[in-house]
């Protein structure tokens, strides 16, 4: 045991207004979390911190995602009781709270899964449509995981391994590991506090981005065979088509990253990653990252999509090519 003294733990904002959002906590029996579809390792981990933080205070808590928790996210202690898929079932929880999740239709649940519950939405998204009951949104969070992390500081909750791993995951793989400007000093002093109440960035690291597949790894060699380079130098395009999913057998959770090497080359401001839907050839979910300067969160609005100014995302539909026209179009007006 070291002799070291561990700094008091501090909110990253201190001038959050945590009430209405403890408020609805207290006064439900029942609550379920959600996170949005094809989850991140911020909602994925604001949601295992929650539920870890809310089921020790006896409340009846369950977690239900359209898509589950993707395999690196697997290792958080409460994986296992996320549940997945459609839902048929009647809606049973008296509080539902929506983590990371900027709009409504990116929960990917029916009106009956809402039935009769109050909506908490808990964001960091500027882009948030404040689609719930209550909603506390908040741009200047780095991650969702930190929102958690302020709330239960706000509970006067004890920080768990588990609850600190999960926000650490979740801080981890939203600010690039610590790197983008989202990453302040504040940000830093609660890593400190979670590495403090056991989380450990090493094995989390090697969970997360240490994992790869044999599949993802042949799907990464096929995806920058696409890679074009656009406006002098200024944007890097890369694709993922259904060839490529047939022929390496990889799916969509090995694309994860994979547009960070598409903007990591020297001069490139905004990168694009086109998709399509596993299931339907003429849906394209499109990623940008941006590197300095070019905002792609105005991008992705611009084409009916969101996100933050360095990393977006939106959704159209047609072929490749006319895909790229329209993303084209918008980029060409970020850089030129
Ligand atoms: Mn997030």
């Amino acid at each position: 045991m070291s002799a070291s003294i561990q700094a008091p733990m501090q909110p990253l904002l201190s001038d959050v207004d945590w009430c209405p959002v403890i408020d609805a906590i207290e006064q439900a029996d029942r609550i379920m979390l959600i996170t949005h579809c094809n989850p991140d390792g911020d909602g994925i981990g604001a949601q295992q911190a929650l539920y870890d933080f809310l089921s020790a205070t006896g409340k009846q808590v369950s977690m239900h995602n359209r898509d589950g928790v993707p395999r690196i996210y697997r290792f958080l202690k409460h994986a296992d009781q996320v549940g997945k898929g459609d839902w048929s079932g009647t809606q049973t929880a008296d509080l539902i709270i929506a983590l990371d999740c900027g709009a409504f239709g990116r929960l990917g649940m029916p009106e009956s899964f809402f039935a009769g519950a109050t909506l908490l939405n808990i964001d960091h998204h500027a882009s948030n449509k404040q689609f719930g009951d209550i909603n506390l949104v908040e741009a200047r969070y780095c991650a969702t995981g930190a929102m958690i992390f302020d709330l239960m500081l706000a509970m006067q909750a004890p920080l768990s391994e588990a609850s600190a791993t999960a926000i650490y995951t979740a801080v981890m793989t939203d600010t690039a590991s610590f790197r983008l400007a989202s990453a302040t000093p504040a940000v830093y002093r609660m890593a400190a506090s979670l590495i403090e109440a056991g989380a450990k960035p090493w094995p989390i690291t090697v969970h997360v981005y240490e994992s790869r597949s044999l599949a993802g790894m042949q799907m990464m060699t096929a995806c920058l065979s696409t890679l074009e380079i656009k406006n002098d130098g200024r944007s890097a395009w890369i694709y993922v088509n259904q060839d490529i999913y047939r022929q390496t057998g990889a799916d969509v959770e090995d694309t994860e990253g994979l547009i960070d090497y598409a903007r990591s080359i020297d001069g490139v401001e905004v990168a694009v990653f086109m998709r399509v839907d596993e299931h339907d050839s003429s849906c394209w979910k499109v990623s940008f990252r941006g590197k300095t300067w070019a905002n792609v969160g105005d991008l992705a609005a611009s084409l009916g999509g969101g996100g933050h100014a360095y990393a977006a995302g939106c959704v159209l539909r047609g072929s490749l090519q006319q895909v790229c026209e329209k993303i084209q179009q918008a980029v060409n007006k970020v850089l030129d």
